[in-house]
């Protein structure tokens, strides 16, 4: 049995912690539940994370959830110096960045996706897709002027802040990055990665699979 168990189907934030666990190598279990009543929302789930939310991990005796930490602690346990930064002020700009991705540009891309792209075409709502564009641009053009003199975040290396800001706004593939070019390439060149492949080929699979009443009631959960 592995080890490693990582709870949460491709399509939400598991994501995030399915990417970094292929790019170190992890030996790990996927258990792709779903959000809700018949998943997350279980009792057998919530005595495992009782924010009944996706995704959490379970690593032997020690379990955490927070996509991100979940990242965190995966890079800095299985790739030291490597992905996860070996100098203080490294993981503190990855610190930094991770923090910047939930706080300034995660809401937003999400919205913006669902009024865009994931809802039926019927039911977006072009205010709230306008706004998430308003809400995000800024924090974007930090971004491109980030990545304009350096391939990755940190330097000439990906690292776990790479991973974390690009799985953030993965979804903002699909946008008009016109106005944002070097975010743009960097983003595709993350997203380009073997094992970033393999985990969106989870995702989109997924995705391909989740009906529009689903999609519904994630909008609904998560306030979008
Ligand atoms: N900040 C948390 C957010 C977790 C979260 O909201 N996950 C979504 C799926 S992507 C979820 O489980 N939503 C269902 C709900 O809130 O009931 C993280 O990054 O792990």
């Amino acid at each position: 049995m592995s080890k490693l168990s990582i709870y949460g189907i491709a399509r939400t934030r598991a994501f995030r912690a399915l990417w970094i666990a292929k790019e170190v190598g992890a030996d790990y279990a996927h258990l792709p539940i779903e959000i809700g009543d018949t998943g997350a929302k279980t009792p057998e789930f919530l005595a495992i994370n009782p924010n009944g939310r996706l995704p959490v991990i379970v690593d032997g005796d020690f379990v955490l959830f927070e996509s991100l930490a979940i990242t965190l602690y995966l890079a800095k346990k299985h790739s030291p110096g490597k992905l996860y930064p070996g100098t203080l002020e490294g993981e503190a700009k990855a610190w930094q960045w991770t923090m910047w991705a939930l706080t300034e540009v995660d809401r937003g891309v999400n919205i913006w996706s669902l009024h865009a792209v994931r809802l039926p075409p019927e039911e977006r709502d072009a205010a709230k897709r306008d706004e998430a564009l308003k809400v995000i641009a800024k924090p974007f053009q930090v971004l491109d002027a980030a990545v304009s003199k350096q391939d990755y975040l940190l330097g000439d290396t990906f690292t776990v802040a790479d991973l974390n800001v690009a799985a953030v706004i993965s979804r903002a593939v699909e946008m008009d990055l016109a106005a944002v070019p070097h975010l743009k390439a960097w983003l595709l060149r993350c997203l380009a990665r073997p094992k970033a492949q393999e985990a969106l080929a989870l995702k989109n699979k997924a995705e391909a699979e989740t009906p529009a009443e689903v999609t519904r009631r994630i909008a609904k959960l998560n306030r979008l």
